[in-house]
């Protein structure tokens, strides 16, 4: 049988067959046929729907900062969030130390990279490139020393105008020494139209830790 080659010569039309060539030649194509069908339907399996993989939780990441005076207890917040863990030593955090936790917030999986920011003395400027591309931030000020709540409304207007109003969380730290504090109810009720949520919280017990990170996940969810 020569029709194989002349119907791939350019210019010549394939001859009509009849009989047994043609029957062969059928046959063959029919193969041909089904083995490219069943190719292409293994070839794109995305296109069939699979209800167990719309069941995944969504997963998401965002950068949240660590902000406020030294001393206040940022690390030690971090630390105990992260891995269950305090020290009374202070060690001023040089620049910026990155850690991460997943929390959930309904079926939503949040990893939040949590850029804990030493506290500037000095005007307590916050370095914009630490604070680039966050998504919000815990503002934390230390129960006992009331100066650290001025540096927390000065953060609050550097961060306005530096990356617009974020939510933040303002969390009142060192609860476990609240006989020394040196701030009132209506202290911390001034901070509530601004923040999301103001947190009391302890590093030390772990008191309203995970809430305080909570609440911001939250937040950022809805936003
Ligand atoms: N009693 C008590 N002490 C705390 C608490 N949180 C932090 N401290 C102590 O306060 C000191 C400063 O804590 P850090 O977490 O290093 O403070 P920071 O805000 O990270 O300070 P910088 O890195 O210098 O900005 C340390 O001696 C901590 O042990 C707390 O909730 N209760
Ligand atoms: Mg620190």
């Amino acid at each position: 049988m020569r029709v194989g080659i002349l119907s791939r010569l350019p210019g010549l039309r394939r001859p009509a067959l009849c009989g047994r060539d043609a029957q062969k030649i059928n046959a063959i194509t029919t193969v041909g046929l089904k083995r490219r069908n069943q190719l292409s339907f293994a070839a794109t399996p995305t296109a069939t729907y699979n209800p167990a993989l719309s069941e995944l939780p969504v997963v998401t990441q965002k950068k949240i900062a660590l902000l406020g005076a030294p001393g206040v207890g940022k690390t030690s917040l971090v630390r105990r969030f992260v891995a269950s863990l305090f020290d009374d030593k202070y060690l001023t955090t040089i620049g910026v130390k990155v850690d991460k936790k997943a929390v959930r917030v309904g079926t939503e999986d949040v990893t939040l990279m949590i850029w804990d920011v030493a506290g500037a003395e000095e005007h307590f400027s916050v370095p914009s490139a630490y604070v680039k591309g966050a998504s919000g931030y815990l503002l934390v000020a230390d129960g006992t020393r009331a100066d650290t709540f001025e540096a927390a409304a000065i953060i609050i207007e550097q961060m306005d105008r530096d990356l617009g109003p974020l939510p933040f969380v303002f969390v009142v730290n060192k609860k476990d020494l609240v006989e020394a504090w040196q701030v009132d109810a209506t202290r911390l009720d001034s901070m509530r139209p601004r923040s999301v949520a103001v947190v009391t919280s302890s590093a030390k017990t772990g008191e309203g830790v995970e809430e305080a990170f909570q609440r911001l996940a939250e937040a950022l969810v809805r936003a």
